[in-house]
């Protein structure tokens, strides 16, 4: 039986501001004290973590000069041997940036926000990230009136070609990852999805250092397939980064421990990255619930990373399962990878072909047998 326990090769890690979530809601005040992100990172490490993410304004939870903040910061990563795989800079929490940031209509706003990030990057690049993650949170609106959208699309394409330009420049080795959200804290957020992320990249100049960070509990919030989301980004090549967490279909943002959500999603999505091959890491962006305190949030940190080893240990034995290939085969799902037009086939040769639809409409896919193999695999029946 396995263990379940983590450790730094599984490549699990968290953002500062997940376990340090201090639950403040728009109907109540915080339940839980500041966290030190010295604490947190030894915590991390202890759990079987491997990595630390951090949003600048994260390191200033508790000691707010920023040089001594950095400074504890690196001590404790060097202590433990945690990594920093991303960063990201917070461009929502300060009233500046109540109308986005390089969307504000106000010029000062988007220069600020500009100015913000390039800073970030550079204490990104010293500590050796390779993505940085950009979540738009309040690049929006609430009112179609107030905001040129096609304007405001053109203003977040130049702030990111600029801030990939300067990337360049610096000769940092970090590629950008953007973060789809549909809606909250704004009525409204650009690029709301996986699929308006993907179009956006392709309009960008430094498009090829431009890919995703999805989240689970972003695509789901707008009833959205994630695994199919997650699945188009592997074959475009830009998934970049991941955030993993819960929810339960279309309502507000909950961030659950992942898998406390969909759970039957959940396993499809740990089936997709381990089967496809992905290396990067599986960062954590989830929010311990109001109801937790101080010790319970290591708990909730710890059931992210169990879930996940349970489902990959679920998903290799769906795999592995010989009544399943069969079941893969009866679907014909191996049919799906043959071209549907052989390369060296004429045109006419297409075109001519006979074919008995009456014989085809009455063939089976057989596709319950397999999906109720996969739910008993989940479930540990088999
Ligand atoms: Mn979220």
């Amino acid at each position: 039986m396995t263990s379940f326990q983590p450790t730094p090769d599984d490549r699990f890690c968290f953002g500062l501001w997940t376990v340090g979530w201090q639950e403040r809601d728009q109907f109540g005040e915080a339940t839980r004290a500041p966290l030190d992100p010295v604490r947190t990172v030894h915590r991390l490490a202890e759990l079987g973590a491997w990595g630390v993410t951090f949003h600048d304004d994260d390191l200033l939870a508790v000691e707010r000069n920023r040089d001594a903040a950095i400074a504890a910061f690196r001590k404790a990563l060097d202590e433990t041997g945690l990594v920093v795989p991303a960063a990201t800079t917070d461009l929502f929490k300060h009233p500046v940036f109540k109308d986005g940031a390089f969307t504000s209509n106000d010029r000062d706003v988007r220069r600020h926000a500009i100015r913000k990030v390039m800073r970030n990057l550079d204490l990104a690049a010293e500590l050796g990230a390779k993505t940085y993650v950009f979540w738009g949170g309040r690049e929006g609106a609430e009112s179609d009136a107030a905001k040129d959208v096609r304007v405001a699309l053109e203003r977040f394409r130049e702030a990111i070609d600029y801030l990939a330009g300067y990337v360049k420049e610096q000769n940092y080795k970090m590629r950008f990852a953007l973060e789809p959200k549909p809606n909250e804290p704004r009525g409204d957020i650009l690029l709301p999805t996986i699929g308006h992320a993907l179009g956006f990249i392709s309009t960008l100049e430094h498009h090829d250092m431009v890919g995703l960070n999805p989240e689970v509990g972003h695509e789901q919030m707008a009833g959205l397939n994630f695994v199919h989301g997650i699945a188009q980004a592997l074959w475009q090549d830009k998934l970049f980064h991941i955030d993993l967490n819960g929810q339960h279909g279309p309502r507000y943002d909950q961030d659950l421990v992942f898998g406390h959500g969909d759970t039957k999603s959940a396993f499809f999505l740990v089936d997709l990255l381990e089967s496809s091959g992905w290396d990067g890491p599986r960062h954590f962006d989830y929010k311990p619930g109001r109801t937790e305190d101080a010790e319970d949030v290591w708990v909730s940190a710890e059931a992210n990373m169990r879930t996940y080893l349970i489902l990959r240990e679920r998903a290799r034995a769906f795999r592995a399962d010989p009544e399943v290939q069969e079941a893969m085969r009866a679907c014909r799902i191996d049919e799906l990878a043959v071209p549907t037009v052989a390369a060296d086939e004429s045109h006419a040769s297409l075109r001519e072909e006979e074919f008995d639809v009456e014989a085809a409409r009455d063939r089976g896919y057989h596709y319950s047998r397999l999906n109720q193999l996969a739910v008993e695999h989940m479930l540990g029946s088999r």
